[in-house]
């Protein structure tokens, strides 16, 4: 159904997901076609050439656009409330395509300590030798982040919720600081996603996700996305990304459409297991510690309450006899799934400090909290009472 531009009201989250693909249709199609071409023929020379200089719209070439991939961009914004959406090959790809973009060298960006363990390794051993310098600091702690700003400093990334410690950073206030340092604000969104959380919103510049996760939410593709809030940082990063080639294909852009769409009965499932299972772990014997943004022990509690919609479905926890007795809980489950990733609509479970943030030196996790007895787990969509048994009879186990 065509969108009607005379709506009184903006749509719901749960719509947009659903209808923001179809406001244009060819023949009334229902699901998006696949646009598997690689280039787009011309009328004339003269209309090539207009579409070249931008005069006149139009597709050229599937590294600089495409149908699908459009349809998907114009999602996703829509869902963040951003100017414009790009989609990329990868979340990674994403998050260095905004980095390449928008740092340079002797530039300089302040990030959270706690982000994906790639996200802040690239910084660290690729951009550092082009000459662009990073801190790494705790932006749950706002005076942490104002006393990182340098006179050269271009960008404050955050991710929040972070992974895997699930620390808070109030977005509003790092935007304030940000711009009062003339940087920009970036957002990683990926653990949260814009059906809970909007950053664009809250101030911040640009949001990225990787599209693997909450946004497909099916487990099956990779992919990321960058949503601008200004046409100027649009084009600077569209520029960068059609350039250095890490973009999306038709059929991956297809398939995460197919997942976008089921986004909010996803997450209202996943979050209120998650909710419940926070309180059953708390209460478990086995476990040393619970960490999950809806629970009020929780430190940034109150800004996750300001900020998002929900709290997620993302839990951090340790269980008794540290390492030893979480290898003995991951090997005794039998239904959640031992696999890193994190969104699918199954439950998956892993350890941080040997996987995904294995990269990062061990006195560095230990500094930031990514201890080695911490297990994340993402919640899915499966009965309540299959995941607290299967937790309950793997903890058991532990001795
Ligand atoms: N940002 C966050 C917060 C992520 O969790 C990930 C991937 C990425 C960016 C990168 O996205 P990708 O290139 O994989 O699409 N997180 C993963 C994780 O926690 N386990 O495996 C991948």
């Amino acid at each position: 159904m065509a969108r009607k531009e005379d709506s009184p009201r903006p749509r719901g989250k749960s719509t947009r997901a659903i209808h923001a693909a179809l406001d244009k249709t060819i023949h009334g199609e229902v699901s998006i076609p696949i646009f598997e071409s690689s280039t787009f023929s011309f009328p004339s020379a003269e209309e090539g050439a207009e579409r070249f200089s931008g005069a006149k719209p139009g597709y050229l070439y599937t590294r600089m656009g495409n149908p699908t991939v459009n349809a998907l961009e114009q999602t996703v914004n829509q869902l963040e409330n951003g100017f414009a959406g790009i989609a990329t090959a990868s979340g990674m790809a994403a998050t260095t395509s905004v980095y390449l973009s928008l740092l340079g060298q002797n530039e300089h960006i302040v990030e959270s300590e706690v982000v994906y363990g790639p996200s802040r390794i690239v910084l660290e051993t690729h951009l550092s030798r082009f000459g662009v310098h990073s801190t790494f600091v705790d932006t749950s702690d706002l005076r942490k982040t104002e006393a990182a700003q340098r006179e050269n400093t271009r960008l404050v990334f955050i991710e929040t919720p972070s992974n895997p410690t699930l620390s808070i950073t109030d977005i509003k206030g790092t935007a304030e600081i940000a711009h009062r340092h003339g940087a920009l604000l970036v957002v990683d969104n990926t653990m949260a996603g814009p059906y809970l959380q909007r950053p664009l919103d809250h101030g911040a510049d640009i949001v990225i996700h990787s599209l693997t996760k909450y946004l497909n939410g099916h487990s099956d593709v990779i992919g990321g996305m960058i949503v601008s809030a200004s046409q100027e940082i649009y084009k600077r990063i569209r520029k960068t990304v059609n350039l250095f080639g890490g973009v999306m294909d038709p059929l991956q852009a297809w398939l995460i459409l197919r997942g976008v769409r089921t986004l909010g009965v996803r997450m209202e499932r996943s979050q209120e297991n998650a909710m419940r299972l926070a309180e059953f772990l708390k209460d478990h014997p086995k476990v040393a510690w619970v960490r999950y943004p809806g629970t009020a022990d929780h430190p940034q509690h109150e800004i996750a309450r300001k900020q998002m919609d929900g709290f997620g479905a993302m839990i951090s926890f340790g269980v008794v006899n540290g390492l030893r007795g979480g290898m003995t809980f991951l090997n005794g489950l039998q239904l959640i799934t031992r696999a890193v990733s994190l969104g699918g609509i199954e439950s998956l479970i892993e350890h941080p400090a040997s996987m995904t943030h294995a990269a990062i030196p061990l006195e560095e996790r230990a500094r930031v909290g990514i201890s080695d007895e911490l297990i994340r787990f993402s919640v899915g969509c499966e009965d309540f009472e299959d995941l607290r048994e299967d937790l309950d009879q793997a903890l058991s186990k532990i001795n």
